[in-house]
């Protein structure tokens, strides 16, 4: 599994910059960049003769014919990113200089990195764990600061701990019972035998922390949808604009102005929100007011909780009710706009009453009670149950469905113990328990495990 070959990338993004890096890692990185790289003055040196953790001035040159004039990082293994010897070229910005630089560094041995290949390598290489990779590509994901705090400390092995003193526990249970297996003339004391089930209840009790975690860590990965519903001209897009702080909607008078749903992300007190702001849903005078509405539907279909805008300058209509009472299952805000004109609307008790249901006045025009209604969706989507220590463990999707089956397992392994059945069952469901618990911080991998989780990294990371 261990790769030898040596990998090139761009790392930086495509496009005109000032810098462009590039980076070379593997057995040959300084036989390459050798054959590519000219010093330039007194103390610039080869880079395989250069001391670790330098940088070189030089240029790079190819078929004769000087390339670019770059700064060369060398970096020898272990103490690199990827535990093999790596450089690091920067050099002008710029799509061609970058591009001409990779060319050059292909033809002399390297190939072209796969996405994710070098994060890939310091997992295989056993620089960081399997949580910790899957860390360094929600760091360069993540859009607010909490979800940047949460990456690093799993980036820094805090999930990674945990998980491991989990499967250890189980490892340990499961040796118990296996050499009881061994020996079948003694049966487990009674002592042991509670000891035992303490031990994986404990493990059960920490599962299920963990797995309350699943929520906070979706959201704080890939943010919590948000759709912007109501009658047209009731103010959605004014709302979405309030709320994003800058102009994104066309606000107008004219009802039907929005005819696409736009969606947009705003860091809401430290979350990622995307809001959606749909085009009405009914009223449709022409075909692309139709797909308006469809494409409305979809997102509404898609989103986590509502903002419901009514109207405060004019009475309940039946649009609104029909709102009202379609949604009334789904998590909502109901945001009363407008009240800076005369106040017309009353809600209907009805709807009031609803524990679900919070009532907020805004007005968009004088952003009166915005930073309130920011308030109220932090309130409804942040449960606020998670101690902070567990944020830093907050697990993702894939975490979560290993969870769900290890605790399974081990819920199966420690009814059989206490009902005393055969210890060959409780052994086999521990084993499928600490397994599942190892995927986490990739102990037990397979190669497709491995694939889906590096494809989704850019490449040169
Ligand atoms: N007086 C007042 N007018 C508003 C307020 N919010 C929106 N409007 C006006 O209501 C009209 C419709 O707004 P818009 O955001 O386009 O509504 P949408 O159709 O629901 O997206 C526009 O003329 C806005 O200027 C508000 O809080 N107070
Ligand atoms: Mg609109």
């Amino acid at each position: 599994m261990i790769p030898d070959d040596t990998i090139a990338a761009i790392a930086t993004p495509l496009g005109e910059g000032g810098l462009a890096v590039l980076r070379l890692s593997g057995a040959n990185a300084f036989a390459i960049a050798d054959k590519c790289f000219q010093p330039v003055g007194k103390s610039s040196l080869l880079p395989s003769a250069a001391p670790t953790h330098t940088i070189q001035f030089g240029k790079i040159v190819r078929d004769g014919k000087v390339i670019d004039e770059v700064l060369l990082a060398v970096l020898r293994a272990p103490r690199t990113f990827t535990r093999e010897d790596s450089v690091e070229i920067s050099c002008h910005g710029g799509l061609l200089p970058a591009k001409l630089v990779l060319d050059t560094l292909l033809t002399h041995g390297a190939r072209l990195a796969e996405p994710g290949e070098f994060t890939k390598r310091a997992f295989l290489n056993g620089r960081i764990d399997l949580a910790q990779a899957e860390a360094v590509a929600d760091l360069i994901h993540s859009r607010t600061e909490l979800a940047l705090a949460a990456a690093n400390e799993q980036l820094a092995g805090k999930l990674s701990q945990r998980i491991n003193r989990l499967r250890d526990d189980l490892m340990l249970t499961l040796a118990h019972v296996e050499a009881h297996i061994d020996f079948p003339d003694e049966d487990i004391s009674p002592d042991t035998k509670d000891q035992l089930l303490q031990r994986l209840e404990t493990g059960i009790a920490f599962m299920d922390e963990l797995l309350r975690t699943a929520n906070e860590g979706q959201l704080l990965r890939r943010g919590i949808r948000a759709a912007i519903i109501g009658r047209p001209n009731a103010g959605k897009s004014s709302l979405l604009n309030q709320l994003l702080g800058r102009d994104r909607a066309i606000v107008s008078p004219i009802a039907g102005t929005t005819r696409d749903t736009i969606e947009e992300m705003a860091n809401l007190r430290g979350l990622p929100v995307i809001f959606i702001d749909t085009a009405g849903l009914r009223e449709a005078r022409d075909e692309i007011e139709l797909e308006g509405i469809r494409r409305s539907r979809t997102s509404l279909a898609s989103a986590e909780f509502i903002l419901h805008v009514l109207d405060a300058s004019e009475p309940l209509t039946s649009a609104d009710e029909n709102y009202l009472t379609e949604f009334a299952d789904k998590k909502r805000i109901l945001v009363r706009n407008k009240t800076d004109l005369p106040v017309k609307l009353e809600l209907p008790a009805a709807f009031n009453l609803q524990p679900s249901t919070f009532n907020l006045d805004v007005s968009c025009v004088s952003g009166q009670g915005i930073e309130a209604l920011k308030d109220a969706i932090k309130n409804l989507i942040w449960a606020g149950e998670i101690k902070a220590e567990m944020l830093q463990v907050a697990i993702n999707s894939r975490h979560q469905d290993a969870l769900n089956r290890a605790r399974a397992s081990a819920r199966l392994a420690t009814d059989a113990l206490r009902a005393d059945a055969t210890l060959e069952l409780v052994a086999m469901d521990l084993r499928i328990a600490a397994n599942a618990v190892g995927e986490i911080v990739g102990k037990t991998t397979t190669e497709d495990l491995l694939d889906s989780i590096f494809s989704a990294f850019c490449i040169g990371k």
